[in-house]
């Protein structure tokens, strides 16, 4: 017998997957994981018997729930469900699922809409950070249709400004982990740095790249991809987060010198594909690496002065606009908030139907999701 599980399909920001509501799934994690892995078709490099798209931006799920936090509307925890192997990661958030978070709570009665603009205050479980997202609620319905265009994505729909806070240190204990703006790891320097995302930030030209290569051609880069997890392996232990092996953490940045108008270019691994345009979270922390002296991508960034910068990112189809708020002095700055502009869209609204051999439908947090 078949489970019916309720579940809203999102594009957020550059990502697409599922939002669940937490009270649908299975209590316990370890099952909870196997119904995700059933519902997204993994592990096979197609994720042909499952709605994941064989993408990792595509391989995305959001769960939701009741705030935990005194001072939040919502619960967001997100799962990485990796294409090839039976894992299901929780260690990173994700920035762009985070876009359709909003407008899910706000439609699955959360908190009430306000006319105009409802913000909506995200706890985002995986790191118990707080993300104010800026809804757009006409008429009291959530507005997914607008005039506003991310890179990486087709079209205009509604502009989300999302703010995120308290990021230093989300996962690694600490900004700089190492207490180092610089290490270096099989010869290369690396920045090791979390602002909301774990990444290694490294000069493309130290890899002997240019960091203006194609998806494809970094994709197709054997020789790099594994120089580059050599190096995440050493840089999770460096970065207190253990052995990555099975973790979709660090994420790895080539850096070089803007040549769009931008303040800097990137190209990244997330961690062993390389990413169609850039991660939010992955970006706010490049954006900090930007005006931290002393890092990978001091040298190479043209950043605008002030405290409050927009600092733009140049990425392989676009670029991405971070607005940070610095205080304190430039050598040793402190990053108050970032603040950045996405979109979502609900595509499709409905049930994902899981074998009985992978759940009975029994157990879930509310026992309710059987048919
Ligand atoms: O860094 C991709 C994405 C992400 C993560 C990834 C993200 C973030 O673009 O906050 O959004 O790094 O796997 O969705």
């Amino acid at each position: 017998m078949l489970t019916s599980i309720p579940c809203v399909l999102m594009r957020g920001g550059t990502s697409k997957g599922p939002y669940f509501l937490a009270s649908d799934l299975p209590a316990d994690t370890a099952l909870r994981d196997q119904v995700l892995l059933a519902a997204m078709g993994s592990p096979d490099n197609r994720q042909i018997d499952g709605v994941g798209g064989a993408d990792p931006l595509t391989s995305k799920v959001a769960i939701i729930g009741p705030p935990t936090r005194e001072d939040c509307d919502v619960d967001y925890l997100f799962a990485q469900v990796v294409i090839d192997e039976a894992v299901v990661d929780v260690s990173p958030n994700c920035g762009n699922m985070l876009a359709g978070i909003g407008g899910f709570a706000i439609e699955h009665g959360f908190l009430a809409p306000v006319e105009g603009e409802t913000v909506v205050r995200i706890h985002m479980v995986n790191s118990g950070d707080r993300a104010i997202a800026r809804i757009p609620t006409p008429g009291k319905q959530v507005e997914y249709e607008g005039d506003a265009r991310i890179d990486g994505v087709p079209g205009t729909s509604a502009a989300i400004m999302i703010d995120v806070e308290e990021t230093a240190g989300s996962f690694c204990g600490a900004l700089l982990p190492t207490g180092n703006s610089i290490d270096v790891i099989d010869g290369v320097d690396c920045t090791l740095m979390d602002n909301g995302m774990p990444v290694v930030a490294m000069r493309a030209v130290d890899l002997g790249r240019t960091g203006y290569e194609t998806r494809d051609e970094l994709n197709a880069d054997a020789e790099l991809k594994e120089r580059l997890e050599s190096i995440r392996l050493k840089a999770g232990r460096l970065m207190n987060l253990g052995d990555v092996t099975s973790m979709v953490t660090p994420k790895m940045f080539l850096l070089a010198a803007p040549r769009n108008g931008g303040a800097l270019c990137t190209r990244s691994f997330i961690p062993k594909v390389a990413h169609a345009s850039i991660g939010v979270l992955a970006a706010v922390t490049i954006a900090t690496a930007c005006v931290i002296p002393g890092t990978t991508a001091d040298g190479l960034a043209n950043v605008p002065g002030g405290n409050r910068k927009m600092i733009m990112l140049e990425h392989p189809t676009g670029d991405f606009a971070v607005e940070i708020e610095v205080s304190g002095p430039s050598h040793d700055p402190k990053i108050e908030r970032a603040a950045l502009l996405r979109t979502a869209r609900k595509l499709f609204e409905g049930n994902i139907l899981i074998p009985g051999r992978v759940w009975d439908g029994k157990n879930s947090n509310l026992e309710t999701a059987s048919t």
